[in-house]
């Protein structure tokens, strides 16, 4: 009994993280999320797109991401692939940006790497 309480209160205690997935991203698409460990969806986009600029409520937000496509990406901290150029390579994810990376993305591209 004293297990099931300890879970029940873990459960409240993570609340919306214990339903941030992967899944959110469709495979074959690459995809932004405001907070680390793929929660809170922004947005993704099929293979092949060449450099465009996130909207402005999307822009410097990402702290996680997802390439489920058999295409490389990349992303840029301002908008027309300015900055700093970041790989997301084809079949890869990184589920927490680093500091100083974080919440700066403007653009990118879904149609090769850097
Ligand atoms: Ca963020």
């Amino acid at each position: 009994m004293l297990f099931v309480l300890v879970g029940l209160v873990g459960s409240v205690l993570v609340g919306p993280a214990a339903f941030a997935t992967i899944d959110e991203c469709a495979v074959g698409r690459t995809c932004l999320w405001d907070n680390a460990g793929y929660d809170s969806y922004i947005g993704s986009r099929p293979p092949g797109g060449g450099i465009s600029n996130v909207s402005a409520t999307a822009a410097d937000r990402t702290s996680s991401w997802a390439n489920r496509s058999d295409t490389d990406a990349a992303w840029y901290p301002d908008v027309n692939g300015g900055g700093t150029c970041r790989n997301m390579p084809s079949h890869t994810r990184d589920p927490e940006l680093t500091l100083f990376v974080r919440d700066t993305l403007s653009s990118w591209k879904t149609n090769g790497s850097c």
